[in-house]
């Protein structure tokens, strides 16, 4: 029986997400933010950011989210393959952080031997009546986000099916070098509440507003994919350095990196 309706189907096909409104009751965002406060965090390098690495690992109230039929489910249904946990983490933010865009259908993919335009693990396919997403996201909202200054999460509609790179130009980091603050004419906000939660595609652009307002942005993550996707590593002996120059941390965020 799938989780997600037609509907819903047809719109995390052409827009590369879908919003589940109300997933989860203001007790269990209670229940998973009061757990949050238990943990530690690292410092992930960007503003004002803390970083909750590996909550299954972590805390078995997380390890039990991540099996979550609500979202497992949906995600089960835009995958179509054995499915495999890759990652679970957490992320509070407050005062002027921001995530800049990343993902995108054909952003390129610098390699050690040259620069191409597909990230197999984010490429994605359609086949007789099902989707087969490698590599899905779900962001569970543990905060209201009601306006830009919030930080919402935004978009470049239509980015998960791009076929030509768009970021390349504007790939520096650089304060105010974004488009999150430049702006972009297909550049789309999502707001949220807390207990919302946000199934994505990965091959979708995107990142968030940088936030001006005071007080916690914080949201848990959940990514999944097909058993047989493993986490980016070069091919021992072809850099003779396993953490060699396309070593990619799936626990550290970047721009370009999931
Ligand atoms: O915080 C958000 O709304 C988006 C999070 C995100 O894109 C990420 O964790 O990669």
């Amino acid at each position: 029986m799938p989780a997600l309706s037609e509907e819903e189907l047809y719109l995390f096909d052409t827009t590369g997400f879908l919003v589940v409104r109300g997933a989860f009751s203001a007790a269990e965002v209670e229940t998973y933010t009061a757990e949050l406060g238990r943990l530690a965090t690292v410092d992930p390098g960007f503003a004002n950011t803390a970083r909750y690495r590996d909550l299954p690992a972590a805390s078995p109230v997380f390890d039990r989210l991540a099996l979550d039929e609500r979202l497992v489910g949906p995600v089960r249904d835009v995958v179509n393959q054995p499915l495999r946990l890759l990652e679970g983490y957490g992320l509070r933010r407050g005062k002027d952080s921001v995530l800049y865009l990343h993902g995108g259908n054909s952003e390129l993919l610098d390699l050690g031997g040259g620069v191409v335009g597909r990230d197999l693990s984010i490429t994605h396919t359609y086949h007789d009546g099902k989707l087969y997403c490698p590599y899905v996201k779900t962001l569970v909202y543990l905060s209201d986000i009601q306006s830009q200054e919030d930080g919402s999460f935004c978009y470049v509609q239509g980015s998960h099916k791009a076929n030509f790179p768009l970021l390349r130009p504007r790939a520096e980091r650089g304060v105010r070098a974004s488009l999150i603050d430049t702006g972009f004419p297909t550049l789309t906000d999502v707001f949220v509440r807390s207990g919302d939660m946000l199934l994505l595609n990965e091959a979708l652009m995107h990142g968030t507003r940088r936030k001006l307002t005071d007080g916690d942005r914080l949201l848990v993550a959940f990514g999944y994919g097909p058993t047989f996707l493993s986490d980016w590593r070069e091919l021992d002996g072809e850099t003779g350095d396993l953490r060699g120059a396309g070593y990619v941390d799936h626990d550290v965020e970047e721009d370009f990196v999931h």
